[in-house]
């Protein structure tokens, strides 16, 4: 455990620890006991599973690189929603998900891979953000997305020293990936609500990207599976494959 000796940390181990959410780290406690409960963290790998893992900090090369981050995205007040302005944009017809039923997967390079499904996602800290989404097709909509930071369920799942991307793959089998860094970013989550209400399914429910950092093609609807790589695949995105550009930054 070297984090006592990083010197150029922002957090300190009690801030990290209130950052990390008690309640999901008392939901995840909780269930050990429990024979049939139905919201708990299902390790992928029972002997993977760590609950120290919920209160250390990402590894140092992952949080130097995030914390490389530049300003935070503009973020607008609730007035300024467009309620009307957010096209819908599938480029196939619309999964429909059974939220019960429903797990994300959290895998790849990373030390405690895990399923969550909704309740567990819901038990972590909330974000909401209202942010300006660009499509690059010519329109853009201001839209209040809430959810859970992608950086809080990297702390549940902990990237190993060489995680450089992460991949989305979505139910209607869409694909993207991001550096690390940007997805990392706190204002890039996976939401559940948009506007104030549960995300209609048109928007991706049960489980989106939202991000005023990247273009909305890097915005998975619909995503069941988030895995951590060292190295790009050959196939980086749905439309990134076609031409588009995979950084996409805002
Ligand atoms: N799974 C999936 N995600 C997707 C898409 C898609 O076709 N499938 N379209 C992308 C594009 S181009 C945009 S602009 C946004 C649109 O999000 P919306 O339909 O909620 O407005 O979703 C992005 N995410
Ligand atoms: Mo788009």
């Amino acid at each position: 455990m070297q984090f006592d000796q990083y010197p150029r940390r922002r957090f300190s181990r009690r801030q990290l620890m209130q950052y990390a959410g008690l309640s999901g780290m008392g939901l995840f406690l909780g269930s050990c006991g429990a024979s049939n409960s139905t919201s708990i963290f299902k390790p992928l790998h029972p002997q993977t599973a760590n609950v120290r893992a919920l209160f250390e900090p990402l590894n140092q090369g992952i949080e130097e690189l995030i914390f490389q981050a530049k300003n935070p995205a503009p973020e607008y007040p609730v007035s300024a929603i467009e309620p009307n302005a957010l096209l819908i944009n599938s480029f196939d017809t619309t999964p429909v998900i059974d939220p019960h039923s429903f797990k994300l997967i959290i895998d790849g390079a990373v030390n405690n891979p895990l399923q969550l499904n909704m309740n567990d996602v819901r038990s972590l800290p909330l974000i909401s953000m209202v942010i300006r989404h660009v499509c690059v097709e010519g329109w853009a909509a201001i839209v209040q997305w809430g959810g859970v930071r992608l950086y809080d369920l990297a702390k549940l799942v902990q990237p190993k020293a060489g995680a450089r991307y992460v991949y989305f793959e979505s139910a209607d089998s869409y694909y993207e990936s991001w550096d690390i860094a940007s997805a990392l970013h706190p204002q890039t989550i996976l939401a559940y609500q948009k506007n104030g209400s549960d995300i209609p399914v048109e928007n991706g429910a049960p489980l989106r990207l939202a991000s005023p950092i990247k273009l909305g093609y890097k915005q998975s609807k619909w995503v069941t599976r988030v895995t951590f790589t060292n190295e790009l695949r050959k196939r980086r995105g749905y439309w990134v494959d076609e031409g588009y550009e995979w950084f996409a930054g805002l």
